[in-house]
């Protein structure tokens, strides 16, 4: 039975690029075949509880502006109405996935025992309605940074009790990711992090987070979790300073504690330009380790420099991310999740679904265009000629000598480098052919 709540509002369909229909899709469908794969399959879209239900238009100036029949979220009967609502705009939209965090989805008492009886109460629920309908968990997560305990961080917390209390919702959250047949586990440090080295010893709380994330990863091989164990980096926000900055930083910090082989990285448009980076490099930076997993899809005010969570809506950008991805394989256990929400005016339900119609053909357009350069190889040619000249025997062997013979070889060939140009702009140029 329908809650009414999209009414009039029917499943969005793919028109074609003609189209001047707002609730229709005119670049993304499912079954066009690229590379060999079909678009569904490439891009694995998921829409994300949090943004979409559970926020509910607040800003650090004003509370909240929508009206939604699951407010107050503070009872099972409200949470179940949320779950109907979520299942049927997932339907609207035919995305295949979801993603939750434990306090999206049920209320929160204060009581671990009692969140615990209400995650287990609303995942059975949502896993009926996965049944029903076919649609998927991509990801789950626990939000520990939200409730006022876990001010002071979570697995980095100086109190053991909130250790403790940290470890158990994990728990909790990879045992309702496996019940929902979730691909993956995502972790975001929220407040993983601190805001004055006056009050933190950051060695110790590095040591907690990797213990942790070793017990996390222990647990799931026990209970044969077959999903991806992911983090997802962001810089800031909410804490001052994040242990999780980047793609390089959480590379480097899974090396120290021994995860390399284990956990994979979620990246987020946004978190990258937070961190002063293009989301393409974040990409490229997990991929060149073999720890590219997943992405956060959204973008940010560019002007604002807060993690503003806007839908994408710029397609060379968006281009660029899925070129270094398909270059990398393409997605496995991972997905494009829309970690993005509505602005706080865009009050309607109909808003709701055209943010991710509009999300989703900017996604399409991206990956069609990132498609179509890997397949006419130009900018795949043009690193091959730049790099030529380490295809000569000669300059791998250099490779494996050392400074002085190198230094005996420059003065004996009385080497002169003539610098080549780098093409920038004939790429650039190159790259808005497709997009
Ligand atoms: C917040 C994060 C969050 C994670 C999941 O900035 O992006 O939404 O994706 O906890
Ligand atoms: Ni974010
Ligand atoms: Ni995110």
């Amino acid at each position: 039975m329908s809650t009414g709540f999209f009414d009039g509002i029917t499943q969005v369909t793919f028109e074609g690029a003609d189209s001047t229909n707002p609730m229709a899709f005119r670049h993304y469908n499912p079954d066009e075949v690229v590379m060999g794969k079909r678009m569904e399959d490439h891009l694995r879209f998921a829409v994300a509880w949090w943004h979409s239900f559970a926020w509910e238009g607040g800003d650090p100036f004003g509370g909240q502006t929508f009206e939604r029949p699951w407010y107050p979220q503070d009872s099972m009967e409200n949470a179940r109405t949320k779950a109907d609502v979520a299942f049927e705009m997932f339907q609207i939209l035919g995305v295949p996935f979801y993603c939750w965090h434990d306090a999206d989805i049920r209320p929160e008492t204060g009581n671990f025992a009692d969140n615990l009886a209400t995650l287990n109460e609303i995942t059975d629920y949502m896993a009926d309605k996965q049944a029903a309908t076919g649609v998927k968990c991509l990801w789950g997560t626990a939000n520990m940074f939200s409730h006022r305990r876990w001010m002071a961080g979570a697995a980095t917390n100086p109190d053991p009790d909130v250790f403790a209390f940290a470890a158990a919702t994990v728990k909790s959250c990879i045992d309702a990711t496996q019940k929902l047949g979730g691909e993956n586990y995502v972790l975001w440090g929220g407040r993983e992090g601190y805001e004055t080295l006056l009050n933190t010893d950051l060695k110790q709380e590095l040591d907690h987070l990797g213990r942790f994330l070793n017990m996390v990863v222990d647990y799931k091989h026990k209970i044969g979790f077959k999903g991806t164990i992911l983090v997802e980096p962001k810089p800031q926000e909410p804490s001052k300073h994040q242990y999780d900055y980047d793609a390089a930083t959480c590379i480097g910090f899974l090396r120290k504690y021994g995860l390399e082989g284990e956990v994979k990285l979620n990246l987020e448009q946004g978190h990258a330009i937070l961190a002063g980076h293009s989301f393409e490099h974040e990409v490229a930076v997990a991929a060149a380790e073999g720890m590219f997993g997943s992405i956060d899809m959204n973008r940010n005010d560019y002007q604002s420099g807060w993690d503003t969570d806007q839908f994408p809506n710029n397609v060379p950008e968006v281009a660029l991310a899925y070129y270094h991805i398909l270059r990398a394989g393409g997605f496995e256990t991972g997905g494009t999740n829309f970690d993005a929400r509505l602005r706080r005016q865009s009050l309607d339900p109909g808003d709701l679904i055209a943010a991710h119609v509009g999300a989703m053909d900017i996604c399409a357009r991206g990956l069609k265009a990132a498609a179509a350069m890997l397949e006419d190889r130009g900018l795949e040619d043009a690193l091959s000629e730049r790099y030529a000249g380490w295809r000569e025997p000669q300059a791998q062997a250099m490779l494996d000598s050392d400074l002085e013979e190198i230094s005996r070889r420059v003065l004996d060939a009385n080497t002169n480098p003539e610098p080549r140009s780098g093409k920038q702009e004939v790429l650039e140029n190159y790259l808005n052919r497709f997009v």
